[in-house]
Parts: structure tokens; C-alpha cells; sequence
């Protein structure tokens, strides 16, 4: 076994096989960027490279630096993670020729599933099934024309270069073919500099099965079953589950068997999965092979108790595989899902800013990797994440916050430690999938296993319900965690001259509170009000009209459990600026609580700027350069998610300047205006 590796990736990946490198007593180097000095992968290996600025280009791809880095380091083996030079061919020649192991298949391998035709033909040749289609080199209009014919209409045109759903074109009818195919074949030269092209049957609803190979160098090869990973997005994968449903046990032996027959035609070494695409009825054809240990790993390591990345170690280090086929048996059901800083309601576009805080559900058995578990018994719930509170999620990188995995007796089991998970994932400071994710698995194509690869989009009315009001139980909460939070949690519950319960002289103290949201915006009346009475043990809520008996029963580390009208309810309430996040019954709700007291100098710095409270857009300007103003003016108004935050004076005094205009997008924390307060 090696006694270092240098880990040339960064994120939840490098943190997963660091997590392993450890276990086995093998030292890590990690490798980053400069946007990754302060990265959860740095902190958790052995030693660190700078390997150059942000851009993937000048870091994480600069294969030379990554090669040099490890012959300083005395690392032994590079470790490629996925994405990045994990499936780059020269890169595993170029660590080779220095010397090093690279932890992955041979140069030739990844080479000969590159091209999408030659590995069709190579897979042919070694009798695994594929779609009923044509993928030879003549490209003749004419002659791919009559193959359409022959195949059956629809068809699918595909460049044979492409992947990602990229240069695909569905043909309907045989007077619509040419056309399509002159459109592909442009799409295809613009996007890969190849037009070449492949015909197939098109498959209506198809599920994308793949199957977890592994080979050694000694010539033993096995599959570790399959992987069912049909609920997808525009191509990129969003829930992962192990077993597929529905598998019967000879299709999976067939399946497994032309998976280890695929990667023995191209002399495969190491990690590895063969992607087939299956009709509902079961019947399944190669798509192609990921030479590389793939994100959603994890379910199968649930489900067979292995550690893929320790036999990506010892596989490199010339061991046998540690396990014969017949030892390898499914155990339970996992599902993964894929927790990404995006914003579901506004196409899915990438949320950039600082991930402010990250509760993680309880019962995690194991993080970091690994399969954990006590006495054999696989972990209920595992997190490998990249990140921490107070990271960034920068526009460099994949987004991906965290994947969240989950195993179960059964798959009911394992759904219902799912919804369970994501209910008690509780994220702030930027937008994430939890909610969409959340409905998907507690949806009922995916509870019932309806799986196919337009599972997302034929379901959109339901995973993208309209915004409705925020419920009482949340305004409740929201306005206990703020009364609460003006008195220490010290503070004698008996003495009413500390005590948080608005005693006063004589008579009761009303107070109101108001607060905004998307949906409240809408209404009349633009702020759900609240009149909050004062009693001894507890606040009469009037909303609605109507009053609600309210009481504190217990609260720790921004958990409260409350009675409201006799119901007992908990949650979880995090302050970011002016929002309250509040997390109960499973749902997030962002809440805009404008403190007309607190509201001036909030975000002013030591030197005079005034900053944004988190990344946004202004929306109003209303100071100029060299204005005087007084105390409490608002200057500036930013929009972030979806709601106004002013940003008033801190005191009487001048605007020296303004340093942006309506419309601009403000990164967190900038200084939007320089401000001198008045001697
Ligand atoms: C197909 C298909 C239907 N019929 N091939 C999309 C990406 C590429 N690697 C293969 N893809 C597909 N090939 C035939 N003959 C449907 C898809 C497809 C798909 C496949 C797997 C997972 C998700 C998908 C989403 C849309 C289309």
C-alpha cells in the first residue's frame, strides 16, 4: 500500500478520499486554488500545494503542477476524484511517465470509450447489447436515411462525439430526417469540431441504469450491481438509488455480466461504470462508460458494504480486488441525494454567496465518507460534503453543497429517513433544492418507483407549487425566537426586571411585529402583522383577527418547541440580518423582519463603509454623492431572495460616495456606499 497520495481535486470528493487515506494510514496531499486557502479538503489532509488562481484552468486542470506537486511532496499515487483530469488520458500517461501511479484505468482505456461510435463498435464486438441503430463511419445523407428507415421511426440522431445530451435530435417521421440531421450535424460541428453522427431506435421513456465495475490488475473483474439513476434534470443527476426497483435477479446478472464484459474489451483497471439506458419492460443497451469513480458511488457502498475508494487503493497498489463476485450481495436500499446551491424556482440557476449556516440532520452515523454503520449495519444517514458554515459557494465550481445518502431495510425505509433528512437539513444564506428534493422523494411517481428519465419534467406542477402564505405556526416561531433573543438565556425567569415576559407595572404589554415575505408582498396589506400580548407565562398572538393562546416551552441553540392554540410545535429559527429562517414541519420559510429601532448602522464598518447585508441586487439608489443626511435616512435598497433590505444612515453625516447603481449585482459584504458621520 502507498504511505502518501496526492488527492487532485477538490471539494466533497478529496474530503471523501481523504477520509479513507486516513483510515488506512496513508498520508494526503491535497491540492487548491486560491479560492479553496481556506477549503474543508486543505484542512483535512495531510499537507497542501497552491496550485494557482481560482479558474479550474489555472489549478485543478494544470496537470504539470499537479505531477510536480506530488515528486515534491514524495506522494507515491494521484488520486483524480471525478470531473477535472479524471477521464483525461494524457494526464494518466503523464503521471505514469513520472513515475507516479495515477488511481484509475489506463491511458488506453479511457481512450477507447472516448469516441461514442468506436466504443459502440468495440462493445458489439464483445457482445454487449446496444440500442438497435447504426454507428458506422460512412455518413452519407442517403445512406443514414435508409438506416432510419430499416431502424423504425422515432429515431434518435446523436453526434458521436457528444454527451450530455448534447447534438441529439428525436426524428418523428422519415420526411422530417434530413432536416434534423443537417441541424445536427451543425450543432455537432459547432459544439465538438466533429460532425459525425449515430442513428438509434429512440427509446420513449427510458431509465438510465448503470452498472459499479471493478477490475484489478491481476485480471479479475466484478460488478457491484446496479445503480438506478433515472430522476434527472437537463442531463445532470438528481436522486441516485440502489437497487433499481423492480430489478429481477437474472436481469441483473445480465446486466452485470455485459457490464464486466465491457470493461474487459478496453482493458479496464480500477472503478468503473457501464451506463445502459432500459425500456420500461426491462430490456437495456450500453450508453457508455465513466471511466472514473462517479458522484453517486455512495448507494452502492450502502448497499455491499465495500469502500470503493480503499479498492481504488489497493487496486493501484497491484492488490487483488478484496472481494469474488459471489461474496458481493445487496443489502438494503440506499437512496442519494444531491443538495446544490441553486435556485429550483428561478431554473435552477447557481446560488452564489456564503453558506451562513448549515444545520445537519441528526443521526448522522458517518460523514466524510466511508460507509460507517454500527455492527454491520450500514449507517442510516450519511453526509460527504466539501463544506462548512462560513464557506463560500463561488461561481468557479460545481455548486454542490453536500450529498445526502440514506439506507434503509427497504426502500420505504430508506425514503422515509429521506424526507426525514432533508426536513432536518436546514441551510441559510443561500438558495438550495432541499424543498424541490424534498417533494420529489415525497412525491408519487418516486415513492411508487415510476422512473423514468421525464419523471421531473412530466411532474412540475406539483415539485413547483405556487407560493402560499407563511403559516401561523412559523410567524409564532419567529416572533418567539425574536422576543426570546432580547434577553439573555441567563436571565432568571423569576425576576421581572430581567425576564422576557413584557411584565410591566400594571396592566399588559402589546406589542406589534411585522413581517414580509414573497407571498405577503402580494396582499393588501404586504406584511403579515402580529399584535403580540404579554401575560406571565407566555403571549396572546392576534392575527387574522383572532387570538392564539402562545407559549415558550423550551428553546437550545435556536431549536424552540412552543404551544400555539394548544398544539405542541417545533422548529428551528436562524437570523441572517434582517431575515428569520425559520424551519418547521419540514418546510423553510424566509421571513423579513424590519426592526425600525436596530434597523441604522447595521452594516456599517470600522472605516466608514456601509456594506450589503448579502449578496443581492439594488434596487433603489436614493443618496447621492456628497449629500448630507440624518440618522436613519435610507441610502440604499437591495433585493435578496426576493425581498427589499434598506440600508439606512448610521448617524447624521455625509455620503462621500455611491458606489454602485440600480441594477448592479453586490457580492456580500461589499461596501455599497462611503460614508463619514458627522463630528
Ligand atoms: C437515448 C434516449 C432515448 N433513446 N437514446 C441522453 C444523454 C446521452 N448520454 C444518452 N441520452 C439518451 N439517449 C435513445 N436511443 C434518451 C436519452 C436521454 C437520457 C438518457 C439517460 C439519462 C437521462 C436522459 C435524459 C434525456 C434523454
Amino acid at each position: 500500500m502507498f504511505t502518501k497520495i496526492l488527492i487532485a481535486n477538490r471539494g466533497e470528493i478529496a474530503c471523501r478520499v481523504a477520509t479513507t487515506a486516513r483510515r488506512l494510514g496513508v498520508k494526503t496531499v491535497a491540492v487548491y486554488s486560491e479560492a479553496d486557502a481556506g477549503a474543508r479538503h486543505v484542512a483535512v489532509c495531510d499537507e497542501a500545494i497552491l496550485l494557482g488562481p481560482a479558474a479550474a484552468k489555472d489549478s485543478y486542470l494544470r496537470g504539470d503542477k499537479i505531477i510536480a506537486a506530488a515528486k515534491a511532496t514524495g506522494a507515491q499515487a494521484i488520486h483524480p476524484g471525478y470531473g477535472f483530469l479524471s477521464e483525461n488520458a494524457e494526464f494518466a500517461e503523464a503521471c505514469a511517465a513520472a513515475g507516479l501511479v495515477f488511481i484509475g484505468p489506463p491511458g488506453s482505456s479511457m481512450r477507447a470509450m472516448g469516441s461514442k461510435s468506436a466504443a459502440k463498435q468495440l462493445m458489439e464486438g464483445a457482445g454487449v447489447p446496444l440500442v438497435p441503430g447504426y454507428h458506422g463511419d460512412a455518413q452519407d445523407p442517403e445512406l443514414l436515411q435508409a438506416e432510419a428507415n430499416r431502424i423504425g421511426y422515432p429515431v434518435l440522431l446523436k453526434a458521436s462525439a457528444g454527451g450530455g445530451g448534447k447534438g441529439m435530435r428525436v426524428v418523428e417521421r422519415s420526411e422530417d430526417f434530413q432536416a434534423a440531421l443537417a441541424s445536427c450535424k451543425r450543432e455537432a460541428m459547432s459544439s465538438f469540431g466533429d460532425d459525425k453522427v449515430l442513428v438509434e431506435k429512440y427509446l420513449t421513456r427510458p431509465r438510465h441504469i448503470e452498472i459499479q465495475v471493478f477490475a484489478d490488475s491481476l485480471g479479475n473483474c466484478v460488478y457491484l450491481h446496479e445503480r438506478d439513476c433515472s430522476v434527472q434534470r437537463r442531463h445532470q443527476k438528481v436522486l441516485e438509488e440502489a437497487p433499481a426497483p423492480g430489478m429481477p435477479p437474472d436481469r441483473r446478472a445480465a446486466m452485470g455480466e455485459a457490464a464486466v464484459a465491457a470493461a474487459r474489451a478496453v482493458g479496464y483497471v480500477g472503478a468503473g461504470t457501464v451506463e445502459f439506458i432500459a425500456n420500461q419492460d426491462g430490456t437495456f443497451y450500453f450508453m457508455e462508460m465513466n471511466t472514473r469513480l462517479q458522484v453517486e458511488h455512495p448507494v452502492t457502498e450502502m448497499i455491499t458494504g465495500t469502500d470503493l475508494v480503499e479498492w481504488q487503493l489497493r487496486v493501484a497498489a497491484g492488490q487483488p480486488l478484496p472481494k469474488q463476485q459471489h461474496e458481493l450481495a445487496i443489502h438494503g436500499h440506499a437512496i442519494e441525494a444531491r443538495v446544490y446551491a441553486e435556485n429550483p424556482e428561478k431554473g435552477f440557476l447557481p446560488s452564489i454567496g456564503t453558506l451562513r449556516c448549515m444545520d445537519t440532520p441528526s443521526h448522522v452515523a458517518f460523514e466524510l465518507g466511508g460507509i460507517g454503520g454500527i455492527g454491520g449495519i450500514p449507517a442510516g444517514v450519511r453526509i460527504d460534503s466539501g463544506v462548512r458554515a462560513g464557506d463560500a459557494i463561488s461561481p468557479f465550481y460545481d455548486p454542490m453543497i453536500a450529498k445526502l445518502i440514506v439506507w434503509g431495510a427497504d426502500r420505504a425505509q430508506a425514503l422515509a429517513r429521506m424526507a426525514q433528512a432533508l426536513s432536518e437539513f436546514h441551510i441559510v444564506g443561500l438558495a438550495t433544492n432541499i424543498a424541490f428534493l424534498k417533494r420529489l422523494v415525497e412525491g408519487d411517481a418516486f415513492a411508487h418507483a415510476d422512473l423514468d428519465t421525464g419523471l421531473i419534467e412530466r411532474n412540475t406542477a406539483t415539485l413547483f407549487p405556487p407560493a402560499g402564505p407563511a403559516p401561523l405556526a412559523a410567524l409564532a416561531l419567529a416572533a418567539v425566537a425574536l422576543v426570546s433573543a432580547e434577553t439573555p438565556a441567563s436571565a432568571n425567569p423569576a425576576d421581572p426586571w430581567t425576564g422576557t415576559h413584557g411584565w410591566r407595572m400594571n396592566g399588559t404589554y402589546r406589542r406589534r411585529l411585522a413581517f414580509g415575505d414573497e407571498y405577503a408582498a402580494t396582499t393588501q396589506a404586504k406584511v403579515y402583522a402580529i399584535d403580540m400580548t404579554y401575560h406571565p407565562h407566555g403571549w396572546t398572538l392576534d392575527a387574522d383577527g383572532k387570538p392564539h393562546p402562545l407559549a415558550l416551552v423550551a428553546r437550545h441553540d435556536g431549536h424552540y418547541a412552543i404551544r400555539l392554540d394548544g398544539q405542541a410545535i417545533q422548529g428551528t429559527v436562524r437570523r441572517d440580518g434582517e431575515a428569520l429562517h425559520v424551519f418547521t414541519g419540514g418546510l423553510h420559510h424566509v421571513l423579513a423582519w424590519n426592526d425600525p429601532l436596530a434597523h441604522a448602522g447595521e452594516h456599517e464598518t470600522a472605516d466608514g463603509r456601509l456594506t450589503a447585508p448579502m449578496p443581492g441586487k439594488v434596487v433603489a439608489v436614493i443618496a447621492a454623492s456628497g449629500q448630507h443626511v440624518r440618522k436613519g435616512e435610507p441610502l440604499v435598497i437591495m433585493e435578496a431572495m426576493k425581498m427589499e433590505h434598506t440600508i439606512a444612515a448610521p448617524s447624521d453625516g455625509l455620503v462621500e460616495e455611491v458606489l454602485y447603481q440600480v441594477g448592479d449585482q453586490v457580492a456580500d459584504g461589499a461596501p455599497l456606499l462611503a460614508f463619514k458621520a458627522a463630528a
